[in-house]
């Protein structure tokens, strides 16, 4: 008799954005009328640069001649495009071999598929808010007991608080956990860790024999040259620590789809020697997973040639000062606003008594703006509402029109 994983029964609730759409499916329904304004997922809405969109079609002509057909690649990616990436390291001072790189088809995929190299009993910590991937793909291959409705937790999981207190950041866990995720810049709450405390979780996964598993799918949007981009950058780091991060944010990959991986030759656990959890990954990877599309690949490549990196930074900065205005709208009105300044979004807190979900069904319905609720991340998040500053300039600044005029405070 088959059965179902029961993991799945555990979950909390359907996943965050899907519910966040269906909500919005219902108001529109309801109120034909309304012009909604979109600042709830974090997805890209300008053109592929002409550089990608070049290099997407000579994808595409690659296929079209005999001569540069190809079919099946290395399950790892393009040798050419993790060189690059290694290239790319290098020229913000990271030494990382190509082997070290794995390509895929988006961090997404790469952060829930990571933990499957982990044993099935590893004490998993996630960032109290965090995206919620992390913690459901760890409920769904069983390292989380109940759901507590009460605690809006799952027992057995480490949640680090991050807190208006401690600027976001958590304080390293009391007892002694294995797998730390770790995402900065940070979705939701836009704070940026510094060398220091990533220096401090470097030092504690040392010690603890633990892995840190570091999303740096924002890392393209810090400005400031003292914040490190990288895991990579803090000393240490490749002993006990890998890095996710992909093209959706930086060059406008969200569908078209290309993530990376990185995992150092220097990273061990215990028993490991250096290369075997990198050996791991591989073997998950040539088992699950083809290769990501070659016509895409190809199109990757050029975000690294100058042109590329040039028109990838525009499109950072156009989104950035999307999030400008938005943090000077919500301040504005008086509103407590935190991140938009290295991260394309603006955390903000909900007015005194306000649920998430309550100012989630106010912003909708008096203003027309969606955004996403703060406690869809977690507990953490209760009291917060994330506003994403992906989106055309021109519904950015109606969306903001409509809350100064709509919304009642
Ligand atoms: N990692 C983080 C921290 C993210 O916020 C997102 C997207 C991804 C990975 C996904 O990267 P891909 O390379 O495109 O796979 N977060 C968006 C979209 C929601 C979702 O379900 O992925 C968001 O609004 O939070």
């Amino acid at each position: 008799m088959a059965e179902i994983n029961s993991n799945y029964k555990k979950l909390a609730a359907g996943y965050l954005f899907p519910e966040i759409a269906r909500r919005t499916r219902e108001f529109q329904e309801k109120n034909p009328e309304m012009i909604l304004k979109k600042l709830g997922i974090g997805n890209t809405t300008e053109a592929l640069t002409p550089a990608v969109v070049s290099g997407l079609i000579k994808g595409v002509n690659n296929l079209a001649d005999p001569a540069t057909y190809s079919g099946y690649g290395d399950e790892q990616g393009n040798t050419n495009l993790r060189q690059a990436l290694s290239d790319y390291y290098s020229s913000k001072g990271i030494a990382l071999s190509r082997s070290d790189f794995f390509i895929s088809d988006g961090a997404k995929p790469d952060s829930s598929n990571i933990q499957s190299i982990f044993s099935s009993d590893s004490i998993v910590a996630v960032q109290d808010p965090a995206y919620p991937v992390y913690v459901d793909s760890n409920v769904i291959t069983g390292r989380a007991g109940n759901y507590s409705v009460e605690k809006g937790e799952y027992d057995g999981l480490v949640y680090m608080q991050c807190t208006e207190e401690n600027g976001f950041f958590p304080e390293l866990p009391k007892n002694k956990v294995d797998l730390i995720y770790l995402c900065s810049p940070n979705n939701p709450t836009g704070a940026v860790a510094t060398h220091e405390q990533l220096k401090k979780f470097v030092d504690y996964a040392k010690e603890n024999k633990a892995v840190i598993i570091f999303d740096a799918a924002y890392s393209e949007y810090i400005s400031d040259k003292d914040l490190p981009r990288s895991i990579f950058e803090i000393e240490g780091a490749k002993e006990c620590a890998l890095e996710i991060n992909s093209l959706s944010k930086f060059a406008g990959f969200t569908g078209v789809r290309l993530g990376w991986t990185v995992v150092p030759e220097e990273l061990v656990v215990e028993g490991t020697e250096p290369g075997e959890i990198r050996n791991l990954w591989n073997r998950r990877q040539s088992t699950f997973f083809n290769g990501a599309s070659n016509i895409v690949q190809e199109g990757a490549m050029t975000v690294f040639s100058e042109a590329g990196l040039k028109e990838s930074r525009e499109l950072v900065n156009f989104y950035m000062e999307n999030a400008k205005i938005i943090m000077n709208g919500v301040k504005d009105l008086g509103i407590t606003a935190y991140g938009g300044v290295n991260a394309p979004y603006v955390w903000i807190k909900t007015p005194e008594g306000t649920s998430s979900w309550d100012f989630f069904d106010k912003l909708l319905s008096e203003t027309g703006v969606i955004g996403t609720p703060g406690s869809g991340f977690g507990p953490g998040g209760e009291g917060f509402f994330r506003l994403s500053a992906f989106g055309h300039r021109e519904d950015i600044e109606a969306a903001m029109e409509s809350i100064k005029e709509n919304l009642k405070l």
